[in-house]
């Protein structure tokens, strides 16, 4: 059997998380840009170029739908680099994402990027206070872990944790370049999506 998550392909981009439809169940991911979120979308799908569709101008900042699966949606949400910038600007991305994640009882998991190198930064530990504030679901993904030193990686896991005030095995630790991790996040998606 084909492995799932593979078969993912992009259906939709949408400003407002009212135009968009029903599903059978949701999983979205957010971070910052750059943290390598479009290179983990590419990882888990198998595929060079899934995500490419986010970099087209005009779709970074909407919100971007993938179909796997029957009825099963992997929600690729805006980066907040751009929050940093105007507050018009800043304004505009919270009420996208705030809207789209208040808004979808389908949702069964918010995966907070995190680069593991630099750990959880002011906006990271923003999202994180919202979204525990909101109960919804949520599970931190440390990004690009093979540039963390293999001889420091033991003390970083557990520094990003503690920062997180989480337990070191709280958070998975991946890496899209080398593939570290893939397969069980992968795995996790795909049961949080009643995926065989
Ligand atoms: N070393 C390393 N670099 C990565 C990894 N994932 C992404 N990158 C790099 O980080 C940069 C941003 O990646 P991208 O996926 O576009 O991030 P996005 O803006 O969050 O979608 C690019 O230069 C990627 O090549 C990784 O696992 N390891
Ligand atoms: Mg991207």
């Amino acid at each position: 059997m084909a492995q799932p998550l593979t078969d993912a392909r992009f259906v939709t981009s949408a400003a407002d998380a009212r135009k968009l439809g029903v599903c059978h169940a949701e999983v979205a991911f957010v971070g910052r840009s750059n943290v390598g979120k479009s290179s983990l979308l590419n990882a888990l799908a198998n595929q060079k170029q899934l995500a490419r569709v986010s970099k087209t101008p005009g779709r970074t900042r909407l919100i971007n739908v993938f179909l796997t699966g029957p009825d099963r949606w992997i929600v690729d949400l805006p980066g907040y680099g751009f929050a940093t910038g105007p507050a018009a600007e800043r304004a505009t991305w919270q009420a996208m994402v705030e809207g789209y994640l208040t808004s979808r009882p389908t949702l069964r998991m918010v995966f907070v990027l995190v680069d593991a190198e630099v750990g959880p930064t002011k906006l990271d530990h923003q999202m994180i206070e919202w979204l525990r504030a909101e109960g919804l679901p949520h599970r931190i993904v440390a990004t690009k872990s093979d540039q963390v030193k293999p001889s420091k990686a033991l003390k970083q896991r557990k520094d990003v944790a503690a920062d997180l005030h989480l337990q070191a095995t709280d958070i998975a630790w991946v890496s899209a370049a080398k593939g570290l991790g893939i397969p069980e996040l992968r795995r996790e998606v795909a049961d949080l999506l009643d995926l065989k």
